[in-house]
């Protein structure tokens, strides 16, 4: 049985992406894959009628929480981009974990959704494999913008 009150069911909305304020932070370590997911990210939403997103770029993976908190101060949603990759030192769990864990805290902070669109792959290969999912982290960016304000 279905609640009165759910809205889709289960099945992804039209997506409609009109008013929403939209902020993206993107890594510059590794940008050799972060440029095309930013640029794949900014191609979605425009597609969608979202054009103009604020962009800042940040060092590193670390430091992406942070600035995810500022944007998070005026945006309706902040799009999170990076790539952290495998290396050979313990490096990669600290800095994949504590993105991963600062953003999670910044949308439960701020009320305000955060796209975790951060790779986190073993090797170069596998972080190119998924150069095209910016458009699905525009998409879910969308989703959560309307979805935040349906509710
Ligand atoms: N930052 C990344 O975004 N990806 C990585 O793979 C990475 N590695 O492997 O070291 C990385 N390190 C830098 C880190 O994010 C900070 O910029 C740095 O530690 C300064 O705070």
């Amino acid at each position: 049985m279905t609640s009165s009150n759910e809205k889709t069911r289960g099945a992804r909305p039209e997506l409609d992406g009109a008013g929403l304020v939209i902020g993206i932070v993107c890594g510059r370590f590794n940008d050799f894959i972060t440029k095309p997911l930013l640029d794949d990210c900014v191609a979605t939403l425009a597609k969608h009628g979202l054009h103009d997103p604020t962009v800042v770029w940040v060092p590193g993976a670390f430091e992406i929480p942070m600035a995810a908190a500022w944007l998070a101060e005026d945006h309706d949603v902040v799009i999170a981009l990076g790539a952290v990759i495998r290396g050979d030192t313990p490096h990669f769990d600290y800095v994949a974990g504590q993105c991963a864990s600062g953003l999670m805290r910044v949308q439960l902070d701020s009320g305000n959704p955060v796209v975790f669109g951060v790779l986190t792959t073993d090797n170069v290969e596998q972080a190119e494999e998924r150069l095209s999912k910016g458009a699905e982290f525009a998409e879910v960016a969308i989703e959560m913008g309307m979805l935040a304000a349906s509710c």
